[in-house]
């Protein structure tokens, strides 16, 4: 067979799979994984360094596919270039990442071809996509973290890191304002180690971009910063090459590839129409387009002969060899530099170099206290010390949040210094959000950081980390009405509740500077599980811990922090954060009286959820109804613990605009509030 035969032969395949799939499945994308066939098989055979065999090589070169809903491409190439599979715990499972039969089964239950990408689901997926935008965005956190990498571990002779990253983007990634952010950024960092393809077929769902999206979209990337190059033709192997060996000559600057395709391509009656997009051609069409390929219009989920082959002796040799080879270099970086050489292989299993939690500081009693803010601010940079790669900044409110790395030779990340700690996302929360997926990705322990009240902006992209499993941190602070004065703008109130309804995210309100630094311990130590803190702008009360429990109970999410003299209580007082404080004073008030009251300090739901039964009717007594809990937040949700005989002391409207005391009288945050609701509920008034 001759060369141009099997490339077509091998693009078709990845089309037919594609068609074949969504006919299958009665639902699906095959327009675009049509179109965009040729594109993917020139990055993954003729340019990645990705080896099948190995897919989680440090130094692999990445794919992101940020229009997710084109998902079958990606399962063509991971099937037909035969990338194995991996489990959570970095072993070889000796089985195909995607089998042909997953793809037979496509968008069914437990197949590995799901609807769209989905990272620790099936390996070779860098990065769930789907929203769109996400994955771009994600990309340039990639980025940002091989740079870091190779500026940390790169010595003389020894290109430990030097991958790239290639993103394959639609218009609808390209409308969304996350991968505006993101390449905004992408550009000012200059990362020449990033490419993004736009699939340029000016069709969306609605129809064509003409009704939406008229802009001049690589005018835009050169303002950005971005080397912007055309390809005209989507189906030119060659060309798409070209642009793709400049991409990799680029220095100082990211490459933007506009890429002209037809939605569809070969569909007699679908091709450049939205109903390419988004539901399966029909049989009829199915058989008209597979003759225009030249393909036995019958076949199903065929895979010729000298396919497979030919993706071996492309990126299969290509990769296999430079996998080697790089293990042999990585050998010869382990006898001359052994510490580094053992930061890079935690970094990858993704643990904790020894004496990570030394230093922590610890605050004593101290009723004026310290704010949340502050004692992250002191616990974070104890702890990027002791952890090389903990790593990241704020969307430009480092000043309030406290989470500058203040201490000799941090630096700061940009584009000529890309070993800083210090990352300034600028004001671009959402892409913020997926940068730091894009860092733990990357196996760098990265965080954000910006007021709670704009959790709201980052949200889509935390609920990825969630999705995805990553152990990533959101520093969250001036997380009630602290800041009074700012007014209801800036008064989170449904933001705990939202962000405690996402499952498997770890949300954390710490009552003082003592649980703040229990906080940092227990996030540190997550593998796969994304945490924020929502911490103070005002100062709180540190806690007497010797007259009350230690702070160490925030690892139980919830604890018993001051109790009844018998230890058998009448009435439960459950409190997160700065309301802490307050349930203590009144607690000692009501004991005063004679009423047996407890103080159960709850900074996590998620966390107490995950104890034992008996540990939590340990600190919620099934027995005791008379519950009462107090949070500057949404009463949404406490009905959960406080049941139907307890009450809330919670927020119900939004906050307003006055000094703090004044907020805190109007909407009832006081002990005497608190005192007079307890008696209310004992009927001892
Ligand atoms: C954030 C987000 N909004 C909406 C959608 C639903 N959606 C999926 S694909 C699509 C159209 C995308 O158009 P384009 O990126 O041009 O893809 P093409 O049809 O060209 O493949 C939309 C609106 C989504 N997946 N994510
Ligand atoms: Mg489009």
């Amino acid at each position: 067979m001759n060369n141009d035969k099997i490339i077509q032969l091998a693009v078709n395949t990845i089309r037919t799979l594609s068609i074949d799939a969504v006919q299958a499945a009665k639902s699906g994308h095959p327009g675009t994984p049509m179109a965009l066939a040729p594109l993917v098989y020139t990055i993954w055979n003729r340019a990645m360094n990705f080896d099948p065999q190995y897919p989680i090589w440090p130094n692999r070169d990445r794919f992101v596919l940020s229009n997710g809903h084109a998902s079958m491409l990606l399962w063509s190439i991971l099937h037909l270039t035969k990338v194995q599979a991996v489990n959570a715990d970095y072993e070889e499972l000796g089985k195909p990442s995607v089998a042909l039969e997953d793809i037979r089964r496509f968008r069914q239950l437990d197949s590995k071809a799901p609807g769209h990408p989905e990272y620790h689901w099936v390996s070779g997926v860098e990065t769930t996509s789907g929203p769109l935008g996400q994955g771009v965005a994600t990309s340039v956190g990639m980025a940002i973290a091989q740079k870091w990498l190779a500026k940390r571990y790169n010595k003389p002779g020894f290109e430990i890191f030097n991958y790239n990253i290639y993103a394959v983007c639609g218009d609808g990634c390209m409308m969304e304002g996350i991968a505006s952010e993101a390449a905004s950024l992408g550009g000012h960092l200059g990362l020449d180690n990033l490419c993004w393809v736009w699939d340029n077929n000016h069709i969306t769902i609605e129809g064509n971009t003409s009704i939406t999206f008229t802009e001049d979209v690589a005018a835009r990337f050169l303002a950005y910063g971005w080397n912007v190059l055309r390809v005209g033709d989507a189906n030119d192997i060659e060309r798409i090459e070209n642009a793709l060996a400049v991409f990799r000559r680029t220095q100082g600057r990211p490459t933007f590839i506009v890429l002209d395709s037809h939605i569809g391509y070969g569909s007699p009656h679908k091709q450049d129409t939205s109903a390419a997009h988004g539901e399966p051609l029909g049989e009829e069409e199915v058989k008209l387009t597979k003759r225009d390929y030249g393909w036995p219009e019958e076949a199903q989920f065929l895979v010729p002969d000298g396919v497979y082959d030919h993706f071996a002796a492309g990126i299969g040799q290509r990769g296999a060899q430079a996998q080697q080879d790089w293990t042999k270099l990585f050998t010869a970086y382990r006898a001359q530099y052994p510490d580094l050489a053992k930061e890079i292989e935690q970094i990858q299993r993704r643990e904790l170099p020894e004496g990570w939690d030394r230093n922590l500081p610890s605050f004593p009693a101290d009723p004026k206290g310290v704010a949340g803010r502050e004692a992250s601010g002191k616990t974070l940079n104890v702890l990027a010390q002791n952890i090389p790669w903990l790593l990241g900044g704020s969307a430009d409110l480092a000043p309030s949040n406290k989470t500058a790395l203040t201490y000799e030779g941090a630096g700061n990340f940009q584009a000529g210094t890309p070993g800083g700690k210090n990352l300034h996302y600028g004001i671009r929360e959402h892409a913020m959000g997926a940068v730091v997926n894009g860092l733990s990705l990357s196996k760098i322990r990265g965080y954000g950081s910006t007021f709670f009240i704009f959790s709201d902006y980052a949200r889509p992209a935390i609920r990825l980390s969630a999705l995805m499993e990553l152990p990533t941190i959101f520093i969250f602070t001036h997380d009630a009405m602290g800041d009074g004065e700012d007014g209801p703008t800036h008064q989170p109130v449904e933001h705990l509740a939202s962000l405690r309804a996402i499952p498997g995210l770890v949300t954390i309100r710490p009552a003082d500077a003592n649980e703040v630094v229990e906080a940092y311990r227990y996030i540190m130590q997550l593998r796969h599980k994304p945490a924020i803190l929502a911490l103070s702008r005002q100062p709180l009360p540190t806690l007497d811990r010797t007259k009350y429990a230690s702070a160490a109970g925030v690892a139980n999410g919830a604890y018993v922090l001051a109790d009844a003299p018998d230890k058998s209580p009448e009435v439960i007082l459950i409190a997160s954060g700065s309301e802490v404080s307050l349930a203590v004073r009144a607690h000692e008030k009501l004991v005063a009286e004679g009423i047996r009251s407890r103080v159960v300090s709850m900074p996590s739901w998620d966390i107490f959820e995950h104890q034992s039964k008996e540990y939590r009717d340990s600190v919620l007594p099934p027995g005791v109804k008379a519950r009462l809990a107090i949070e500057q937040a949404s009463t949404f949700g406490w009905e959960r613990y406080v049941g139907d005989a307890g009450r809330v002391i919670g927020m119900e409207t939004f906050g307003a605009s006055a000094p703090l005391k004044e907020l805190q009288n109007k909407f009832g945050f006081e002990p005497d509030r608190v005192v007079a609701t307890v008696k209310e509920m004992l009927g001892k008034k």
